[in-house]
């Protein structure tokens, strides 16, 4: 099956991968990218692969449903999916209303797009679907002996941005029920990878590792998250747009359930064994505990807890296995390792978004348009 996909948020942390891993295993499909590079946007992720001929980078936004109507007719675009988004749940709590403008107006005006592009005169479809990638924090928090969230699992979002998410699945929904979109939405649990933006807790906690400061973890570190690597993530997501039925939800998840300061410690210790003897590595990192013979663990710091801030996720992927033939590749172990090996490989691209130097680069290599 050739598609031709009009992929929003493509330069974020799952958009990349996702872009990355669809011309991978997709050779005959085009992709057009959509985003409007907020801070979460970095093309330099992107790097090696902006001038492959079936990959074109458009820089504007979602809410923009001329643009996106002009994207897809002009491209003759027959897929969308749909991860363009604010993503960071701290942020949401901070400052609500971008939450809301992108995530709910946002995903409602590629909605409209979609409907106003693909429906003809008379009522009937031009084939096509749209993918919308959501979360499984939608479902709200789980006590420690709760099931794990299934697609049945009434939806109960607890901070801004759940909420936003949760409104979004909605729309999806309706436009599907209503007008008769041909809709899948994926709810999957905590990614990590490659080229994640460092506000989110694994590359956090790494560059603060490597930088030698606080790891600062919230409450009492007991929260537990289910961690799913970015790349089983995609699998997931082609999974349910190549064979995934019009109108269904699919739960995606790694099996991973780890509390939080597990984590901490298991990156402690992943980064103390590959600096402990590589005089290189020592040379690089000066300033993490490691690399003078303390231990990295020294770092970590209990600070406040974020408000609301849900106990436990979990995923239970078993429709997605039974009816996708979805199954997690990496394990807790080979994702993590392979994560840090990235980012001790990858200083030049996490240095520079810290620092913000992309910016400037995306300035100079593309316009608005
Ligand atoms: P991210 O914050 O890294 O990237 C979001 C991207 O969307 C950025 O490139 C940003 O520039 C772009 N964007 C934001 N507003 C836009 C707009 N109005 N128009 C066009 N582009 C816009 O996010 P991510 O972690 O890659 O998440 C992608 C999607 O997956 C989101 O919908 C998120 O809710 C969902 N999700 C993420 C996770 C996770 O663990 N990261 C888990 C479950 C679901
Ligand atoms: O500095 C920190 N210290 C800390 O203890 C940060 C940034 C986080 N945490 C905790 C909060 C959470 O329990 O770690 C856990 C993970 O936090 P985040 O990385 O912020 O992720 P989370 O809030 O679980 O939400 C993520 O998963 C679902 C993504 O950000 C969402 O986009 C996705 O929908």
């Amino acid at each position: 099956m050739v598609a031709d996909l009009l992929l929003t948020g493509g330069a974020g942390f799952i958009g990349v991968n996702l872009v990355r891993w669809w011309l991978e295993h997709n050779e005959g499909d085009r992709i057009v990218v959509l985003d409007s590079m907020t801070y979460a946007g970095n093309l330099q992720s992107l790097d090696g692969i902006l001038d492959d001929p079936r990959l074109e980078f458009v820089h504007g936004d979602i809410r923009d449903t001329e643009l996106v109507e002009r994207l897809l007719t002009d491209n003759k675009l027959d897929t969308i999916v749909h991860l363009a988004a604010e993503s960071h749940v701290d942020r949401s709590i901070e400052g609500p209303d971008e939450f809301i403008d992108t995530n709910v107006v946002g995903t409602h005006s590629l909605l409209k797009a979609a409907r106003n592009t693909w429906q003809q005169e008379g009522g009937s479809w031009k084939p096509h679907r749209f993918h919308h990638v959501s979360t499984d924090e939608v479902y709200g928090s789980l006590t420690s002996d709760d099931p794990a969230f299934e697609e049945e699992t009434p939806y109960a979002p607890n901070s801004p941005y759940s909420a936003s998410k949760a409104a979004s699945d909605h729309l999806v929904r309706a436009y599907h029920h209503t007008f008769g979109l041909q809709v899948t939405t994926t709810n999957c649990s905590n990614n990590y990878g490659p080229y994640q933006f460092p506000e989110k807790l694994i590359p956090l906690m790494l560059m603060n590792i490597l930088g030698g400061k606080p790891l600062p973890v919230y409450g009492d570190g007991m929260n537990i998250r289910d961690w799913l690597y970015v790349d089983d993530h995609c699998r997931g997501i082609e999974l349910a747009i190549k064979s995934g039925v019009s109108g269904e939800t699919y739960c995606i998840g790694g099996n991973n359930e780890r509390t939080n300061i597990e984590i901490v410690r298991a990156l402690c210790s992943m980064v103390q064994n590959r600096i402990e003897g590589n005089q290189d590595l020592k040379d690089r990192f000066p300033n993490s505990p490691a690399s003078s013979g303390s231990s990295n663990e020294e770092l970590i710091t209990y600070v406040k807890d974020r408000p609301g801030h849900d106990l436990r996720y979990a995923i239970n992927a078993e429709k997605a296995s039974r009816e996708l033939g979805y199954r997690p590749a990496e394990t807790f172990e080979s994702g993590f390792g392979r994560t840090v090996d990235w980012y001790l490989e990858n200083e030049t691209w996490w240095t520079a978004v810290m620092d913000g130097t992309y910016k400037d680069w995306i300035e100079t290599n593309y316009e608005s348009r």
